[in-house]
């Protein structure tokens, strides 16, 4: 793993018996995506993240998913929330936090963030459908659940309501964007790390 430069950028090359992952993520981005998975679910809601969020997200992602998609869902989650993390550094001059909430048509989603190096999800969504195409809703707790762990952070995700399972994760992963968006912007106000303890 490696953050280059002053840039807040940082990528991984992570590769295991059951995934083999090159992730390059950068907040201060374009909001473009390069996304070689053979989870298209994945690659439509991480094209989504990346362009809400103004992020830059390139994933190469080589998995066992002749037994299914699960480890490399769960891999991606972990590549990202780790290259996140790094690519924050000290986390000097973000606003921390953030409340985001996103419409899809008749889903309601919310994503609230704390950048607070202490990692803990909150997931309240209920879907109508198990699956979307190939891809198991299940596997959305998992790819949060990574992702906040590995990048310490605070994130709670609630879907208020809908009726359709694609609008409803689609949602999700927007308001992800934005919000991850927000709480790592740079407040001009802030002196050094937004936390009284003088550490994040
Ligand atoms: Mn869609």
């Amino acid at each position: 793993m490696a953050n280059q430069g002053s840039e807040r950028r940082a990528s991984i090359s992570r590769k295991t018996n059951e995934t083999d992952i090159q992730l390059t993520f950068g907040v201060d981005g374009t909001g473009v995506s390069e996304l070689e998975t053979d989870v298209p679910f994945l690659n439509h809601m991480l094209d989504l993240f990346t362009k809400h969020g103004q992020f830059d997200l390139k994933v190469t992602a080589k998995g066992d998913i002749e037994i299914d998609d699960h480890h490399t869902v769960e891999d991606i989650g972990i590549c990202l929330g780790q290259t996140l993390r790094e690519a924050l550094g000290d986390k000097r001059g973000i606003k921390r936090y953030a409340n985001v909430f996103i419409p899809m048509d008749e889903a309601l989603a919310q994503v609230v963030i704390d950048v607070s190096n202490r990692p803990h999800f909150e997931y309240r969504a209920e879907y109508p459908s198990s699956q979307v195409g190939s891809f198991s809703t299940e596997m959305v707790h998992e790819f949060l659940w990574k992702l906040a762990l590995e990048a310490r952070i605070t994130l709670h995700v609630i879907v208020h309501y809908g009726q359709n399972t694609h609008h409803m994760i689609e949602a999700v992963f927007k308001a992800l964007g934005r919000a991850l968006d927000e709480a790592t912007s740079i407040d001009p106000r802030v002196t050094g790390v937004p936390s009284t303890k003088g550490v994040l």
